[in-house]
This record gives structure tokens, sequence and C-alpha cells, in this order.
């Protein structure tokens, strides 16, 4: 089933024609109402009329994550203040977070976008779905849960957590669908199984995972435990949130909204158009965005577009899945995490070495983080009271600038070892395959 057959289904040269339209109408609106935007485009010998067809977006500037720091928080839109309803945001690398701003109609093609992809699920009216991603400056709750109301479906506003109440409202309202990190997929699973709740006494028949990257053996560890079908579903905050592409029945990469948001494959170090179904960093431009328009975002994740025809009728381009990121951002528990976010704390404090190393490991399916940090000579103590007040005095600082807790272990002076070349910052033990 398709939510919106027309443009789903769309012949490819008619979406061509679309996405001609709507590039050149971003262009000359970024070029009029973001200084930014305008400022970069003059400097190339750049003006709105230079965009002849689809094939000129390479002329186009890139934008980074660090574009949006330096224009904290307001200065990418393209819409004055009184015509923003929502904002949204991310966290960044050294606390300052990344700020996204939707206008009326943004928010209409998100719910647009997600219902695309509940649909192409199997969701209908019919599903009760429990949305499980969390609701706040986070997109991932308020994204699904716009999609759950516009195919007219109930919604389980439930956000993240609270495993037993997640299991006892998932039973008692009967559930239908549920959306949330694959990881929390599986942890629901053992969940379910230790408390002993029977199978039959749960509705659920398919879920909506994302987030985070994932891989087939874990989609299959999801539908065994759950007893459900598992489709993927990705997005990135700057581009509108969960919902950017969807995966259709036949499950073999992920079609991309692209009436809305037109993507590239680049190499990311000569950020040149790989050869079609080369592996390179996915870069969006969205085509329709009145809010925060973005030319060439460039997302650092890595995939491959597959242009030829999917089976189910739909002519959308499809992504593979995410098989990394060309920088070095972690995804926790489903918060974005920066190693240079842990550099800027322990910078903040006299009493540390800037030596440091993050343990990601993934226990019962629940990711956890260790940070190693070195303590100066001149506060490392054999007093136990004094080095946990040093810890506290660490922890609460990490928690607030990465959004998650983390175990903090305070090391002995020179106990971390010294690299000759690149610093090792990161051990990541979760097995992704
Ligand atoms: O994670 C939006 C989202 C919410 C997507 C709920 C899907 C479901 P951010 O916090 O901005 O937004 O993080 C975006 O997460 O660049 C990818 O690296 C990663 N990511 C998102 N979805 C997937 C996925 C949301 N399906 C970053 N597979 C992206 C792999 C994903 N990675």
């Amino acid at each position: 089933m398709m939510w919106n057959e027309t443009m789903e289904s769309m012949p490819l040269e008619e979406l061509r024609k679309i996405q001609r339209i709507r590039l050149q109408k971003t262009v000359e609106k970024v070029y009029l109402n973001t200084p930014f935007y305008r400022k970069k485009l003059q400097e190339m010998g750049l003006e709105p009329g230079d965009i002849q067809s689809i094939d000129d977006i390479v002329k186009l500037p890139f934008t980074t994550k660090q574009d949006l720091r330096d224009n904290y928080p307001f200065d990418l839109f393209a819409s004055p203040m009184s015509e923003i309803v929502r904002l949204h945001a991310s966290s960044g690398t050294t606390g300052r977070p990344t700020v996204v701003g939707y206008s009326r109609k943004d928010l209409s093609i998100w719910s647009e976008a997600a219902a695309r992809c509940i649909t192409a699920y199997g969701g209908t009216k019919d599903d009760i779905f429990q949305v499980s991603y969390g609701y706040g400056l986070f997109t991932g709750g308020l994204g699904v849960h716009g999609g759950v109301e516009k195919i007219g479906g109930t919604v389980i506003p439930m956000s993240s957590g609270n495993t037993d109440k997640q299991i006892m409202l998932m039973r008692d309202f009967g559930a239908t669908a549920i959306a949330c990190t694959p990881s929390y997929a599986l942890f629901l699973g053992e969940a379910i199984r230790d408390m002993n709740i029977p199978r039959e006494q749960l509705r659920l028949r398919f879920g909506a995972f994302g987030a985070e990257p994932w891989t087939e053996s874990m989609r299959k560890e999801i539908e065994d435990k759950l007893g459900i079908k598992a489709y993927d579903i990705y997005g990135l905050s700057e581009i509108i949130g969960p919902g950017v592409s969807y995966e259709c029945e036949c499950q073999n990469g992920s079609h991309i909204n692209e009436d809305h948001f037109f993507p590239e494959i680049l190499n990311p170090e000569t950020l040149k158009p790989v050869k079609p179904g080369e592996q390179g960093e996915l870069v969006f431009t969205t085509i329709t965005k009145e809010g925060m328009p973005l030319l060439r975002y460039r997302t650092k994740d890595l995939c491959s577009l597959i242009y030829e025809k999917c089976d189910c009728g739909r002519t959308f381009t499809r992504m593979t899945r995410i098989t990394g990121r060309s920088d070095d951002m972690l995804i926790i528990r489903g918060v974005n995490v920066f190693p240079s976010q842990v550099e800027s704390v322990i910078l903040e404090m006299a009493e540390f070495e800037p030596h440091y190393l993050l343990i990601v490991d993934r226990m019962n399916n629940l990711d956890t983080l260790q940070i190693q940090v070195e303590t100066r000579p001149e506060y490392f103590s054999d007093e136990i009271n004094k080095m946990l007040i040093l810890k506290k005095k660490i922890s609460h600082r990490l928690q607030s600038v990465l959004g998650i807790s983390a175990d903090v272990k305070l090391m002995e002076p020179r106990s971390l070892e010294r690299s000759t070349g690149k610093a090792k910052r990161v051990i990541d033990n979760r097995k992704l395959d």
C-alpha cells in the first residue's frame, strides 16, 4: 500500500521536473532570506537563475553541522520567527545543540513523509501505534506521532524508558505497532520474556526502527523476539527528523521521499559524486522546506543509492543501510555523542589531563558508556572520599553536556596509553553485524 501513490510512483521524468522547479524555488528563497547562503552563493559567483536543471545541484555550496553551530540558534532560518511554529534540536559537539525550525507547512510535509513510511510498513487507521522514541527536542517521538495521526491511526505517546509501563500499556491498550530504536526493541523483547507475558496477550504486528545503525541479523532477532515484522526508518533532525526514507515490503533499501529531500552520494574526501551505486557520503538538499531549507547538507552517513526500479512500484530512489559515518560521531542509546564533547568538559576542569578514552559496549541490548579520564597528579588521592567528590563533579558535567549518563572512571596519572600517531579515543565493542 502507498499513502500517496501519485507522488510515490511518479514517472521519473515528471519527478525530476518537479524536483528542478522546487530546487530553483529553494535557491531563490535562501538567496533572498538567508544571509549565510546569499554570501556563499555570491562568493561562488552564483545566482538563483544559474540553476537550470536538477543536475546543476552540484554547483551549489555545501552545508555542514559546523555551519549550523556557527549560526546558532536561528541564523539559518529562511522564514521570520512569526512563521516558525516548532523548534527541535540535537546535541552538538561542544554543548551547543544544532537547532531546526519548522513552519506550519514543514510540519505538514513531515507528517506526510512519516505517513508514507507507516503505510509502507502496512500500517492503517486501524493500527494502535506505541511511539517509544523520546518526545521533546529529539525529533523521533513527535515525528512518528505526526505520521500516525495523519493516517488516522491511534497514537500512544509513550516516549522512551519506563520499560515495565511500556509493556503493560502495550498489552492493555492492544498496541499493534511500535516505533523505537532497534536496540530498545531487543531490550523490550527480553523484558517481555522476563515478565512472563505470553505472546498471545500482545497484538503487536510490526515496528518502525531507526535513529541508530542496525543490521539484518538484528532485524531477525527483533522479529523473533517480538514476533513482528521489523522495518527501517531513517532521518536526521537537520533535514526533517524520522521520515526522510523508509523501507517498503521488499525490504531492499529505503525509499527516499525525494520529492522533498534530494539525495546525492559523494566521495567524502573529494566531495565529487561517486559512480552510480558506489558507496559514499549521503548529502541532502531540502527542496520544499520553508523554516530552515538546507543546500547540500553533509550527513556524514555512509551508504549507496539504488536507482533501479523497486518491485513495490515506488519510483523513489532507495538508499542502502547506513554502514558507518565519515566523522567520529557515536550514537549511544539513540543520542548523538562526539568524543570532542568529552574533551571540552575535561579541558574546562583543572583536575584532569586531556587524556581520555570512551569505551562503548552493549549489554542486554542496552548501550553502555564508560569514560576513562586521567586525573592530574596534584589532584589524585588515596582518599576515596576525595576521589568520589571529583568523580561526581565530572560525571554531572558530562551528563549535562552529552545528554546521557556515563560510568566515569578516574584513572591514575599517566595510566592511559599515549599514542604516537592519531590518539585512540574510542573503543566501540558493540558488534553490529
Ligand atoms: O535520529 C531522527 C530519527 C528518529 C530517525 C527516529 C529515525 C527514527 P538525529 O538525532 O539528528 O535524528 O540523528 C541522525 O542518526 O545522521 C544517522 O547517523 C542516524 N540514523 C538515523 N536513522 C538511522 C537508521 C534522528 N535507520 C543520525 N539507520 C543520522 C542508521 C540512522 N542510522
